[in-house]
């Protein structure tokens, strides 16, 4: 059987990843290392669409890639790598803006909301570009797969019409990618606004879980989790989206079903439920916080990691490349 290539990116747009990140990609970026081709993408150049603090590149590039390795992602099977410091990135990010249309690329939703948030004036151009520049990280690397959460398949489908358009008008050049979504812990919503999904940069922290906070800190958050009307502990996604969620949560993390946790929590309240959704993510988080934390301890190995990483990703992504120019007609 022959491999099938993964490829997936994360921002390092914040100190920590935060649960929503790790149910709805980071658990199946590790899942599919096994038995597949996995390139995995840390995309600073998509965060600089976002603020830009310089003083806190350097220091969320390295925590992004020790905290992907100690959730599991092997250097040694998979590929980990920093999107700038494989320039093709860069090269067939144009090639696709110039394929893509006007109106296609303002019809993106998180184009959109991303650019409502800060109102019109403060929008920049790279907001609108960036799925331009995801659809050249995917394709330059031949993905079958690409595991995301939700909120990405629009942007999967777009890759997709690039690389339609591409290869009809100029051959068969670019696989076409799927999207891998799961079903359970595609969208984790925020603890305190649990309609909102839970989000590096929204405001509010309290409702937000991060991998690298203190366990006390992260039982405090779920002890002081939105709830609904009521005391029954049940999966209602419109009644009780606070309680849903939080279900969601203890399934993922615990493989116990959640018609298994209805039963075992019928006649108690919620506070009994939230103590036991605190106990298993602390615990499920805390060797991955103390991992995380040691790997940075050592910088320099990180870095050399990731630079090993991208030479094998440069490989791949210029090969790409050059077939690409060349269907294009441009002189070699
Ligand atoms: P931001 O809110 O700043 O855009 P983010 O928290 O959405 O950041 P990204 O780097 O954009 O993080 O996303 C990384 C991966 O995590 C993506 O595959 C995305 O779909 C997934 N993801 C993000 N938030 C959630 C969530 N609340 N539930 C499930 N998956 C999520
Ligand atoms: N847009 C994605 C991050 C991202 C990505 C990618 C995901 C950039 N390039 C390539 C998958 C494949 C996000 O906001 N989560």
């Amino acid at each position: 059987m022959t491999q099938k290539r993964v490829l997936s990116g994360i921002q390092p747009t914040s100190d920590s990843f935060h649960l929503g990140n790790y149910l709805g990609a980071l658990k199946q970026w590790v899942e599919l290392q096994d038995g597949n081709d996995a390139f995995y993408c840390i995309v600073d150049l998509h965060a600089l669409t976002g603020e830009i603090e310089p003083a806190l590149f350097r220091k969320r590039t390295l925590a992004s890639a020790a905290q992907l390795i100690a959730l599991g992602i092997s250097p040694e099977k998979s590929t980990l790598f920093v999107q700038s410091h494989v320039a093709e990135h860069n090269q067939l990010g144009w090639i696709m803006e110039c394929l893509a249309g006007f109106g296609e690329a303002s019809r993106m939703t998180q184009f959109k909301d991303k650019s409502a948030k800060g109102g019109a004036d403060s929008a920049r151009v790279g907001l609108f570009t960036y799925p331009m520049l995801q659809a050249a990280d995917i394709l330059l690397y031949q993905a079958h797969y690409v595991p995301v959460g939700e909120d990405q398949r629009q942007h999967i489908e777009l890759t997709r019409d690039l690389a339609t358009r591409f290869n009809s008008r100029f051959g068969e050049t670019f696989r076409l990618p799927e999207g891998y979504i799961v079903k359970a812990g595609a969208k984790i919503y925020d603890l305190q606004e649990p309609t909102a999904k839970m989000s590096k940069s929204s405001g509010s922290v309290s409702g937000v879980l991060e991998l690298l906070d203190s366990p006390e800190v992260n039982a405090k958050k779920i002890k002081s989790a939105a709830t609904d009307a009521g005391r029954e502990v049940k999966f209602d996604e419109k009644e009780k989206p606070g309680i849903s969620n939080l279900l969601t949560i203890h399934s993922s993390l615990s493989g116990r079903s959640i018609a298994d946790l209805e039963n075992e929590f019928v006649g108690k309240g919620y506070g009994d439920f939230k103590g036991a959704v605190a106990e298993v993510v602390v615990e499920y988080l805390r060797p991955i916080r103390q991992k995380a934390l040691e790997l940075l301890e050592d910088e320099r190995h990180l870095i050399d990691l990731l630079h090993e990483g991208a030479e094998k990703a440069r490989v791949v992504a210029s090969s790409t490349l050059s077939n690409t120019y060349k269907n294009l007609g441009l002189v070699k």
